[in-house]
């Protein structure tokens, strides 16, 4: 009898407390306001851009000029530090490392939302005094080049997406690897202290350095003229067979495409199908297009030249985007923002106009058809 009390109790508290609850006030149904419309921006190279758009810059000019500063905002979506990673900058001293010219880059791409694009941790040139008058044994050797690597690309861990890892590593005519200066009257050493001190599988070894220091980052192998050495191209797509085959951690390849308005069309195309075929990210990283290869001092901007330029823009975009499976489409990237950017003006000193702005970040026609060639 008394079990059947206490039954007979929770059974009723059960069903009251149940009705409580029944009536307890509904939760408020939470009210999403409406969604902004989404907006493409038709209007800028990444607003309707397939893939990232990017520049190499320069940190003087980003700190001093605020229409190159809105160009950049503007345009780009990806950034390659043209300049301020390199040895000379990042490492001028044995023992010293310096970072303010790469970190202005880097917190201004953080701010910024771009993609950030490292560049270039091993060269066979641009090297500083100290490096190419270092003396050591091969262990010795060994430990500079990995405490480089290592010391650039896990200061940038986190903030650097990408890296250029080891940067023209084959000579042009015959696409060998570039061990000794082949030709030593020109008073210009086209051979390459690494692969002299450290031997022939330096690149790969620069990769797993690198891989181990920020195993997030994607590595690139960057060089030019596969557009106009087969050589090249195979000694790259024989090293990046090898790289699979020992697990190397290679992620893309840079073709670099500095061009010009009467680069065979034939020659880019099939670099760009060749290394796509590798089943790698392809970057188009350092994309200029030269009106005056042959550096004449008479010639003048005409408008035939800036419409073979700007075809030529549309022609690699195009091919770009058709060529490459989309998943593999890392980016193009122009190597810098205005004409008077160019290394081409600063560096080989030709009258040139090899950019999509002009000298006051004005769009040339070249911005124009590059715009509509890129576009998704
Ligand atoms: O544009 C760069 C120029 O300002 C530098 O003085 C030069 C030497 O460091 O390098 C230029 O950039 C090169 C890039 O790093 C690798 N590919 C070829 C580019 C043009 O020379």
């Amino acid at each position: 009898m008394e079990v059947k009390i206490k039954y007979l109790i929770l059974f009723f508290a059960a069903v009251i407390l149940s009705g409580l609850y029944a009536c307890k006030k509904p939760d408020p149904v939470a009210i999403t306001p409406p969604l902004p419309p989404v907006v493409t921006d038709t209007t800028t190279l990444k607003g309707v851009a397939a893939f990232k758009i990017g520049a190499a810059i320069d940190v003087y000019r980003l700190q001093t000029d605020p229409l190159y500063k809105n160009t950049l905002l503007n345009q780009q979506s990806s950034i390659t530090i043209e300049n301020a990673v390199k040895w000379p900058t990042v490492h001028p001293s044995q023992n010293s490392f310096d970072f303010s010219g790469g970190d202005y880059i880097a917190d201004f791409c953080m701010a910024n939302n771009k993609r950030l694009h490292g560049h270039c941790l091993i060269w066979y040139q641009a090297n500083p005094d100290w490096l190419n008058k270092f003396t050591g044994d091969s262990l010795a050797w060994e430990n500079l080049f990995k405490t480089h690597i290592q010391t650039v690309v896990a200061h940038y861990k986190g903030k650097a997406t990408s890296w250029d890892v080891v940067n023209e590593a084959f000579h042009d005519g015959d696409g060998t690897l570039r061990v000794q200066d082949i030709n030593a009257s020109d008073n210009f050493d086209d051979g390459c202290i690494w692969a002299r001190h450290l031997g022939a599988d330096y690149i790969a070894r620069a990769f797993l350095y690198a891989h181990e220091a920020d195993p997030d980052a994607l590595l690139f192998y960057n060089e030019y003229g596969q557009e106009w050495s087969d050589a090249k191209t195979a000694s790259i797509i024989n090293m990046v067979n090898d790289f699979k085959a020992r697990r190397i951690p290679i992620s893309g390849l840079g073709l670099q495409m500095h061009t010009d308005i009467n680069a065979s069309n034939d020659g880019i195309a099939k670099a760009i199908q060749k290394l796509a075929a590798t089943g790698l990210l392809i970057h188009i990283s350092e994309l200029d297009i030269s009106v005056n290869p042959s550096n004449d001092q008479a010639l003048s901007y005409s408008a035939d030249l800036q419409k073979k330029q700007a075809d030529k823009y549309a022609f690699i975009a195009t091919q770009y985007k058709t060529l490459v499976p989309k998943a593999q489409q890392y980016g193009i990237t122009t190597w810098n923002v205005g004409d008077k950017d160019s290394w081409i003006r600063t560096y080989i000193m030709h009258k040139d106009w090899p950019l999509l702005f002009d000298d006051d970040y004005a769009k040339k026609s070249c911005y124009f058809s590059f715009r509509d060639a890129v576009k998704n």
